[in-house]
């Protein structure tokens, strides 16, 4: 056995890890066939294979109803980090058969939060292996009826995970960012509290998304004992823990499981198109209502059938903020099912836009749609990535002070909660994967492909139905030219645009490709390029940045005939620190060189060039290097969200882009 698979293997044993086994073994053959079925240069995966982990897995957002419940699990959890030499104690002494402090000292975790920054402890911020959680709950006794189904949910946790109740295993999800649930009804015992507990690992692989390495030291002369180190191969620090909501919710036995919504334009009417799947087993003959209606809460249309198509005369359309004065209009699509014994009731909000491309441009509504926004990170002092309401609050306001009317989830899709804000303020959103540092062959192989397919369509269910979501991005910079990259990137764009006709699909490239290497970019469409000319490239040369950012525009638009958006450029700041003349790290500098790029955006926006996003919204959290002074300080704010004085450059840049945009 490799020495690092023990970090990401349980020894509860066999169960997970022969799951897991036997998964990847049907997974390669199925990608053989598929492989197999290639018959000229480019065609790829073309539907779903049938392969568990790629099957849909609806799940709706929790949200109360006449006929749903939620009780949070959120709080402070008892946690112990698995500090044995192998990070197999856990499972060799089975922690989930009793409470955790029952087997060793625990101390009090936040839930949500990472767990790396909220003690003094070194070896737990760079902890590498199993963490252990655990606490009590008691369920309503209202709950324990035949006609109630109680769903445990995990919004996020990074990266895998493995769930007991009771010291009974319920689930096990690989990835973080994005949701898993299990139905615990079965489980769940009545008048007496029930424990739930998880072990949870950030061990990186050369499979995971994003992937990464262990490397371990042998040499006793230099190294301590059992001495390793995680690589990896992203710019942010990897923080871990139970990153999101933790909530206990209820639906009817037979109840709603699954909701589509896609939308288009008619002249002056929007149409909705809508499909209702439902879960349970059903005794009796079903009725449904489907009802759309305003903001106001008046119906504009109504139906008895589970899929459909409405059409509204006069809609009101979503539209970004700078493009309205009535932005992010929201309808609510009421459905509720029925039978003799059950009755459940969804509300799902639903904006009516459509979204199209040129060689030239981006549209929104048919309107030529400019991003001006920014990259951004869940990323904040003490709780590392865990979801934080005023964190997420005062980013949405910061980016509405600025005028920046589109964002990018980069590296990895961000919080329901954060998507909900963009929803409702018509913040426009390019929705990334984690699929971030793919830049070795060995992440291109066919364990990680089935699984970059899993997260692309679990990231698809959690957010089909967002208005502001116009855009896929599979990947952030990969070695998208390696001969590897043509059946990776080809399959997993393939297969998101199979999933969602509707919405554009890309990856971002990084300012190490050159067009004519390229070998991925056909795809897509839109080209996003990030670069950092008189940064990484001509360090301290500001006067060279017009002139390249010039150059490359027109060689990538020329060779691919594609608009183009730059997705990252942008200068280390710290804050307080200034030169005249410029000098690099200083605010000067960082303002001078956003002013550089922006002269080349200015002469290319009437053309090709479809839009512009700062690299970074704020200054965040990286791995210690020789390259970052306590992390990356590419923030135009803080990491306290106080502006730097490219903050004040980009807001004038970006209100007077809004206010020059036409209103509809
Ligand atoms: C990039 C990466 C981003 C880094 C950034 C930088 O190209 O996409 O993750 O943080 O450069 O600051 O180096």
């Amino acid at each position: 056995m490799r020495s690092d698979v023990c970090l990401v293997q349980d020894t509860e044993a066999v169960y997970y890890a022969t799951t897991r086994k036997s998964l990847i073994m049907l997974q390669t053959t199925l990608l053989t066939c598929c492989l197999m079925l290639v018959t000229s240069q480019h065609v790829f995966i073309n539907e779903v294979p049938n392969d568990e982990s790629i099957k849909p897995k609806p799940m709706l957002y929790p949200r109360e109803s006449l006929s749903r419940e939620i009780k949070d699990l959120n709080g402070l959890w008892n946690f112990r980090a698995d500090v044995s030499p192998s990070r197999n104690e856990g499972f060799v002494e089975k922690w989930f058969e009793a409470p955790l402090a029952k087997t060793g000292a625990v101390i009090d975790m936040p839930v949500p939060s990472s767990f790396n920054d909220v003690t003094q402890s070194r070896t737990l911020r760079d902890f590498v292996g199993w963490v252990w959680y655990d606490r009590e709950f008691y369920p309503p006794a209202g709950w324990k009826s035949p006609n109630v189904r109680v769903v445990l949910r995990f919004a996020s946790a990074h990266y895998n995970t493995v769930v007991w109740l009771n010291g009974m295993s319920v689930m096990t999800h690989e990835g973080g960012h994005l949701p898993f649930e299990a139905d615990i009804t079965d489980s769940i015992v009545y008048n007496q509290a029930n424990r739930i507990t998880v072990a949870l690992n950030n061990t990186l692989t050369p499979t995971t998304l994003p992937p990464g390495s262990i490397t371990f030291q042998t040499d006793t002369k230099n190294y301590p004992p059992g001495y390793f180190v995680q690589n990896v191969q992203f710019d942010f620090f990897n923080y871990a823990g139970i990153h999101r909501s933790v909530q206990l919710y209820t639906t009817p036995s037979v109840y709603i499981s699954d909701i589509t919504v896609t939308t288009d334009i008619n002249s002056d009417s929007g149409v909705v198109n809508y499909k209702i799947l439902y879960g349970g087993t059903l005794k009796e003959s079903l009725k449904s209502t489907v009802v759309l209606q305003d903001a106001q809460g008046e119906t504009v249309a109504e139906s008895n059938s589970l899929a459909g198509k409405f059409t509204i005369t006069n809609a009101h359309l979503w539209w970004p903020y700078t493009m309205s004065e009535q932005p992010g209009y929201l309808y609510t699509l009421k459905v509720s099912i029925s039978c003799a014994s059950s009755y459940d009731e969804y509300h799902l909000p639903v904006g009516i836009r459509t979204v199209s491309t040129t060689n030239k441009q981006f549209f929104i509504n048919e309107k030529p749609f400019y991003f001006h926004g920014v990259g951004k990170h869940e990323d904040a002092d003490i709780r590392g990535k865990g979801l934080d309401l005023p964190l997420i609050i005062k980013d949405i306001n910061l980016m509405k002070w600025l005028g920046a009317n589109a964002v990018r989830t980069s590296h990895y899709p961000y919080s329901e909660e954060f998507m909900d804000q963009c929803d409702r303020h018509g913040i426009v959103v390019i929705d990334e994967s984690p699929g971030v540092g793919i830049t070795k062959a060995r992440n291109m192989g066919n364990v990680s492909l089935v699984h970059h397919l899993s997260v692309m369509m679990e990231m698809y269910q959690r957010d089909k139905n967002r208005p502001s979501v116009v855009m896929w991005s599979v990947a952030n910079e990969p070695a998208s030219t390696i001969p590897q990259a043509v059946f990776y990137f080809g399959s997993v764009i393939n297969f998101t645009r199979s999933l969602d006709p509707t919405r554009m699909v890309t990856f971002v490239m990084g300012g190490g490709s050159t067009p004519s290497e390229e070998k991925v970019a056909q795809w897509c469409d839109v080209l996003c390029l990030n670069n950092y000319f008189s940064w990484y490239t001509n360090s301290g040369h500001l006067e060279v940045i017009e002139l390249q950012s010039n150059s490359s525009f027109w060689e990538w638009h020329l060779l691919f005939n594609k608009t183009i958006m730059q997705t990252e450029y942008g200068a280390d700041t710290i804050p307080g620190l200034h030169m005249d003349p410029a000098q690099m790290f200083t605010e000067e500098y960082q303002c001078d060189m956003l002013a550089g790029y922006h002269k080349t955006f200015d002469n290319l926006r009437h053309n090709f060039l479809t839009g512009e996003l700062i690299w970074n919204f704020a200054d965040f959290m990286t791995e210690q290097s020789v390259k970052r002074v306590v992390g990356n300080k590419k923030g135009i704010f803080t990491r306290q969200r106080q502006p730097k004085a490219a903050a004040h450059l980009l807001r004038r840049r970006y209100q007077q882009l809004s206010e020059n945009t036409v209103k509809y």
